[in-house]
């Protein structure tokens, strides 16, 4: 099915990659965003000035649905918006960025989701890839819109796509071959409602998969084990660092093993990896599991997780600066994930946290601090209501700064030769920066610039 008029929602990198696909298939676009203040000129030039497309900033009118055939979506647009009943209202077509990419899509796809470890893993299958042939994409809620690359890719493509609970909402036809959940815990509340809806829209990434797919579940992570029945279209396989499996990933003795159809293979000593934290065991299980039910060969698997060395801006070294370690985890956005950075750190840490209110729970976060926080410094939107969380818990080391260069220099003059300084906010970046990478690449400069 070709189309002939679309609008797409969001003029981000999603919509303007969506918008790019979609022109380059024929059809013609508008880009349409709400906030008014942008730049039309700058979106045009976005999309090589294309006669195909225009673009629509502020209200949404009814003259600009006519004869409109689909409506694409960004992810960040909650689909409760009133704009979008309208369009509902109209019957047309919403789709996400994931559901139109799929359309155009040839390849094969293992698509990724769960609450944390999301980047790591696909970064690290996307490497496995890499390593076994030319024609494979690394795409999704990483970064790279799918839909920028989505109509060159043929059968051979190979595809890890990192995908959103947000993506997830606007998938129909939407098929991996090989899926995966890391992890559950309570994110996005303020969009999802409830961590039922959040849980709901993670498990649609297996609604179309059938026998002949697979999807890798994390056996270990109580929340995605006890949903596993729920999932009935792939065959079910598990990774876990706690329990031997029949199929999938696992660890015994301290070694990693695959197993596939009742053939076990070797991968490394689980003191090889080079990432830090036992979540990142999780990751690696996941990985090599995924990368396994794709078919990819074990020796590409085993090469590719022994010279693994991490991703930007998740507990990312930074720097040593008088005898005290810098860690970049501005990934770090809910508390969750911001747990997983406190417990992989060696020694006693200075925390900076804090930032855009995602209506997040922040009690399991701070009852880790004892022992191993000796500062928390707080700034963003959330400062006041985690500084009161911190004080229910009777923590009581806590400084609020207006800006992370205040938070780093306060570290600096603060830390003890031996402690660690540690960026994980365990909040979204958008009250302060544009994306946690401006967030954590800031991070680095300030780190960079200090006086050894
Ligand atoms: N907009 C509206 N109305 C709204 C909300 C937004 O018009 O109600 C407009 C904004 O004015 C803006 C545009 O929509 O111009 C932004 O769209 P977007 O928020 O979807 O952002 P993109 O730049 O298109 O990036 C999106 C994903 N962003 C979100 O899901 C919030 C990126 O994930 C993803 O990498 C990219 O598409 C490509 O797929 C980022 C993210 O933060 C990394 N994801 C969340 C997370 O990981 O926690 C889910």
């Amino acid at each position: 099915m070709e189309f002939r008029k679309v609008i797409v929602a969001g003029a981000g990198k999603s919509g303007i990659a969506a918008a790019g696909l979609l022109v380059r298939n024929g059809a013609t676009v508008v880009i349409y965003d709400q906030n008014e203040k942008l730049n039309p000129e700058e979106i045009m030039e976005s999309v090589s000035h294309s006669s195909l497309v225009s673009v629509k900033l502020g209200e949404l009118t009814d003259d600009v649905l006519e004869g409109v055939d689909l409506f694409v979506i960004s992810p960040g647009i909650p689909l409760e918006v009133p704009f979008v009943e309208k369009v509902r209202e109209k019957n047309i077509p919403i789709w996400g960025e994931i559901e139109l990419a799929d359309h155009y899509n040839k390849g094969v796809i293992a698509a990724i989701t769960g609450t944390n470890g999301k980047t790591t893993t696909t970064t690290l299958v996307g490497e496995i890839f890499k390593n076994y042939q030319k024609d494979f994409l690394v795409v999704g809620n990483i970064g790279l819109p799918f839909t920028r690359f989505a109509d060159s890719t043929t059968e051979d493509t190979i595809v890890a796509a990192e995908i959103s609970s947000f993506q997830l909402e606007t998938i129909h036809g939407f098929k991996p071959h090989v899926s995966a959940i890391l992890n559950l815990t309570p994110d996005h509340l303020n969009r999802h409602h409830t961590f039922e809806n959040y849980i709901k829209a993670k498990l649609r990434i297996a609604e179309n998969q059938t026998e002949d797919d697979f999807i890798i579940l994390n056996y270990d992570d109580p929340e995605t084990r006890s949903r596993a029945s729920e999932i009935n279209g792939p065959k079910r396989v598990f990774f876990s660092h706690e329990k031997e499996q029949e199929e999938g990933a696992f660890v015994r003795d301290g070694r990693i093993y695959v197993k596939r159809d009742g053939v076990e293979n070797y991968i490394l000593d689980v003191s090889g990896i080079k990432i830090l934290g036992q979540h990142n065991l999780e990751n690696v299980l996941a990985a090599v599991a995924i990368a396994a039910y794709m078919d990819i060969p074990i020796d590409v698997i085993r090469d590719t997780v022994y010279s693994f060395s991490g991703v930007e801006h998740r507990i990312e070294f930074v720097r040593e600066v008088r005898d005290v370690r810098y860690f970049n985890d501005s990934k770090g956005t809910n508390p969750d994930a911001a747990i997983k950075a406190v417990l992989a750190m060696k020694g006693t840490t200075l925390l900076i946290g804090g930032g855009y209110d995602k209506d997040s729970d922040y009690d399991a976060w701070v009852e880790c601090f004892p022992g191993r926080i000796r500062v928390l410094v707080l700034m963003g939107e959330t400062a006041d209501k985690i500084e009161k969380c911190c004080k229910a818990h009777g923590f009581n080391e806590i400084v609020k700064v207006d800006s992370l260069e205040s938070a780093v220099i306060y570290c600096y003059e603060h830390a003890k030769p031996g402690d660690n300084v540690l960026l994980s906010p365990a909040c979204a970046s958008w009250d302060m920066f544009k994306s946690y990478e401006e967030r954590g690449t800031l991070f680095k400069v300030y780190v960079n610039g200090l006086e050894d």
